[in-house]
């Protein structure tokens, strides 16, 4: 799988991860990096969610940057010329999901140029970064997600604050308009995020609606249809140097760390 590795500076530590990272990042800048699939739809980032308990690492990527990701995440990394020297990586700090959360970063390209690092119950730690960035208005997973931490904010243990940017459209689609993920969480009646069965059906239905027939809303691409804004929008966000091809070896990986 190629994705894109989105980077999303850390503007202010939450007090459990900032108390974790103490003294350990040098001079560095540190980033939360998220894979996509949907580069083009970066516009309407609203928060970024990590597994509460998923073990993450702060990995240097050289003496500038810093990124936190899953350890097989940064091993990948390694492999592909993105953390340097090739093959070697070091860890400066470990970092429990749960730790993250409530940290401010920025969004590259997003309307909303700061968000907050909420919890989600199904980030896989297996795929990615395990980082996701969350764009409401075209995820189902993201949107779903972001209603259900509204609805509970004592027992996900976070600030209302930190969920409140609402979806923002950013591509518009004939079938369900500009808001195409939360019309078809309504379509398929889906409660919560426990609805992982009906989630992985509404995130196929959204992937090919969006790219088959979605047209952009926002942004420098504005006007253009998804299929050609894709490769225009990841392009544009690596040469800003807000992104960097990443690529999934699928099975090698789980097979090696087995
Ligand atoms: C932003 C985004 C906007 C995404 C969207 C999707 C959509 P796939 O197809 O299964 O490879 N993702 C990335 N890593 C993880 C993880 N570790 N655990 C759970 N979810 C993860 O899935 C790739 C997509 O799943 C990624 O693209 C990411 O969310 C999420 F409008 O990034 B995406 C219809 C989907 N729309």
């Amino acid at each position: 799988q190629e994705y894109t590795g989105i980077k999303m500076e850390v503007v202010e530590w939450s007090p459990s991860a900032k108390a974790a990272i103490e003294g350990k990042v040098g001079e560095r800048k540190a980033f939360l990096v998220a894979a996509t699939l949907r580069p083009e739809t970066m516009y309407g980032q609203t928060n970024c969610f990590v597994g509460t308990s998923i073990k993450y690492g702060l990995f240097a990527v050289n003496d500038k940057e810093a990124f936190v990701c899953t350890l097989r995440a940064a091993r990948n990394m390694a492999f592909q010329g993105t953390i340097t020297p090739r093959g070697h990586i070091e860890q400066l700090a470990e970092l429990d999901g749960a730790k993250i959360v409530g940290t401010r970063i920025k969004a590259p390209y997003a309307i909303n140029p700061e968000v907050y690092v909420l919890p989600m119950d199904n980030v896989l730690a297996t795929k990615g970064t395990g980082v996701v960035t969350s764009v409401p208005s075209d995820s189902p997973d993201d949107y779903q997600t972001l209603m259900d931490l509204r609805k509970k904010t004592e027992f996900y243990k976070i600030e209302p604050a930190w969920a409140s940017i609402d979806p923002v459209p950013v591509i518009s689609t004939p079938t369900y308009g500009d808001m195409t993920a939360p019309a078809i969480v309504k379509q398929l009646k889906i409660q919560s995020q426990k609805d992982t069965k009906q989630l992985a059906e509404a995130k196929e239905i959204a992937y090919k609606e969006g790219f088959y027939n979605g047209t952009m809303l926002v942004g420098e691409y504005k006007g253009e249809s998804v299929q050609d804004a894709k490769p225009k929008v990841r392009e544009a966000m690596i040469k800003a140097g807000v992104a960097f091809a990443y690529a999934e070896p699928e099975g090698l990986v789980i097979s090696r760390s087995a």
